[in-house]
């Protein structure tokens, strides 16, 4: 993208783009003759339009990356591993279809664009593939590494998969079989009973000795590769929630106490989160386990190193995270949300534990909440649709998860409105792009500084990762500030941050030079 605009300049370094944030201040008040007077007209709303000048630089040399997975063995790890090579190698294969290549479908960054305004000649609106705004990491690229408790080689373990086509696998064989993970932490009580014979892969030790073994293994896997740096992303079975408590995972001085005296509390993924943490390295989490405690966070904080999660958004929520935005939006009111799935992956075999479903449960269930509450003339205080999840294990299916959503809404005069949609797919084939595309945007946002007009030194982004929204269920946010579930405003968000990279003012859709008289 060539962007000429006296706010932009491109250096041999950097992208430097000078950027008028225009956002509001809002103060609430309540209806003067007190609180009679507010109930019946509700609080008045202040708003002032607010401008911040800052200075938004993107570092142009994209580094070497390493991504190490957790659970790289499992459907979803082998699954990025096979379809990157099958890229890098440009292995093409057969189906009865006819001959297929490698795609990047369902990866926002490598497979969308971004409208940049009208051709000025034709009128007609210009996209550009979401890559070419800033530079951006090709995935192809990347380094792939990881742990699995399971011994496993990733070419076996993508025939356990069963997700990619057989003619694809035959080819990839001999390269999959190469790749083996590295023993990681085992703890029964995490995950489900019903997993631990897969576990023949385990480090040994007390839990700071595994902690120390995992650093090494980031620090080896950085060395043998001649990285520039490594991100860690959690793909690994979904874990039960662990207690917080003070004293126990609170701060990060009391974590690493507990660390050290071998407190059970602490998950195996919040030790690989504290291990990365402590390697400078991006740490993502895409389960739904608590993985980041207070503790967690703080440190992170402290050492200035990103963390993202929780639980990738595939399809069911996806689709979720739209239509319920589509219907409160158009002023019609879902009562109830009812969300059956089932399937027959290993991941479905581990979520038929209570424990762990619960952790599932807890993320896909409160994927509506801020849609809901930005209309409150459908919704009072408080109020809510029923919201049901069901997840059962059918081991037929295999990866291919079939997920039936029921959304019974009012509509207008009393009416009722029922939708009913039934969705079939594997699972790991919508899991994988977004893997790609959490490490992709968690490597740029590491290269991108905004200095606010005024203060001398620039801020990297906040810790918490939350622009990676788009890629999570249950996004985690820096405290204090709102969770967007939407998933146009979490596309929006991501398409206006790289706009901005480039002095470019957001997509308003206003379009107002297209509707003057
Ligand atoms: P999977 O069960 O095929 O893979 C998980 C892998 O993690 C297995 O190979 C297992 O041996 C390994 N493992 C378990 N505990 C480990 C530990 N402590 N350290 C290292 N390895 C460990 O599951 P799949 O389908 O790949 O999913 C992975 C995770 O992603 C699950 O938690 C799932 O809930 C989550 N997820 C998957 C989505 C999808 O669409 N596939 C969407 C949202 C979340
Ligand atoms: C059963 O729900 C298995 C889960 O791991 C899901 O497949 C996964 O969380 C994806 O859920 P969703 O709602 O994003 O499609």
């Amino acid at each position: 993208l060539d962007v000429r605009g006296s706010n932009v300049k491109y250096t041999d370094e950097a992208i430097e783009s000078t950027y008028d944030y225009t956002t509001t201040r809002v103060v609430m008040t309540e209806a003067a003759g007190g609180a009679a007077a507010a109930a019946a007209s509700g609080p008045t709303v202040r708003v002032e339009p607010v401008t911040t000048r800052m200075t938004i630089r993107t570092e142009r040399k994209v580094p070497k990356v390493g991504v190490m997975m957790v659970g790289w063995g499992g459907n979803n790890g082998s699954t990025v591993t096979a379809s990157l090579l099958a890229h890098k190698m440009g292995t093409t294969w057969r189906s009865r279809t006819g001959l297929h290549k490698p795609d990047f479908f369902g990866s926002v960054t490598q497979a969308s664009t971004i409208r940049v305004g009208a051709d000025a000649a034709s009128g007609r609106d210009v996209y550009v593939p979401m890559t070419s705004v800033v530079p951006m990491l090709d995935p192809t690229e990347v380094v792939i590494g990881g742990w699995d408790i399971s011994s496993a080689d990733l070419g076996a373990s993508m025939e356990r998969a069963a997700v990619l086509p057989y003619d694809l696998q035959r080819q990839l064989r001999p390269a999959m079989d190469e790749l083996r993970p590295l023993p990681s932490i085992f703890e029964p009580d995490w995950i489900a009973a019903n997993q631990a014979d897969r576990a023949d892969n385990v480090l040994p030790g007390t839990k700071r000795e595994r902690l120390d073994a995992v650093r090494a293994d980031i620090r080896g896997f950085k060395e043998a590769n001649g990285l520039d740096k490594v991100i860690v992303l959690w793909t690994a079975n979904t874990e039960r929630f662990s207690e917080v408590a003070a004293g126990l995972n609170d701060t990060a001085a009391a974590l690493l106490a507990s660390i050290d005296a071998g407190a059970e509390e602490v998950s195996p993924s919040t030790l690989f989160a504290v291990a990365s943490i402590l390697e400078g390295c991006t740490y993502i989490n895409g389960s739904p386990q608590n993985t980041f405690v207070p503790g967690v966070v703080q440190l992170a904080s402290e050492k200035g190193v990103f963390i993202a999660g929780d639980d990738f958004k595939s399809g069911q929520t996806k689709l979720k995270s739209v239509l319920v935005d589509f219907l409160v939006s158009a002023g019609i009111k879902p009562r109830s949300i009812v969300s059956y799935n089932h399937l027959g992956n290993n991941d479905g075999r581990n979520l038929s534990a209570p424990k762990t479903f619960r952790s599932k449960e807890i993320s896909k269930s409160n994927v509506v909440d801020d849609m809901v509450s930005s209309n409150r003339l459908l919704y009072a205080e408080g109020e809510h649709p029923d919201h049901t999840v069901v997840i059962k294990y059918v081991p037929h299916v295999g990866d291919s998860k079939r997920a039936m959503d029921e959304y019974s809404s009012d509509i207008f005069m009393g009416g009722e409105n029922t939708l009913v949609i039934h969705n079939t797919c594997e699972d790991s084939l919508l899991a994988a792009p977004l893997i790609i595309d959490l490490f992709v945007l968690a490597e740029l946002c590491e290269r991108v500084t905004i200095r606010r007009d005024g203060e001398a030194a620039p801020h990297r982004l906040h810790p918490v990762l939350s622009l990676l929204s788009y890629m999570l269920k249950a996004p985690m946010v820096p405290p204090g500030t709102p969770v967007v579930n939407s998933l146009f405003r979490q596309r929006e968000a991501i398409g206006n941050f790289l706009r901005a990279c480039v002095g470019l003012a957001p997509e308003s859709h206003m379009q107002l030079e297209h509707r003057f008289h």
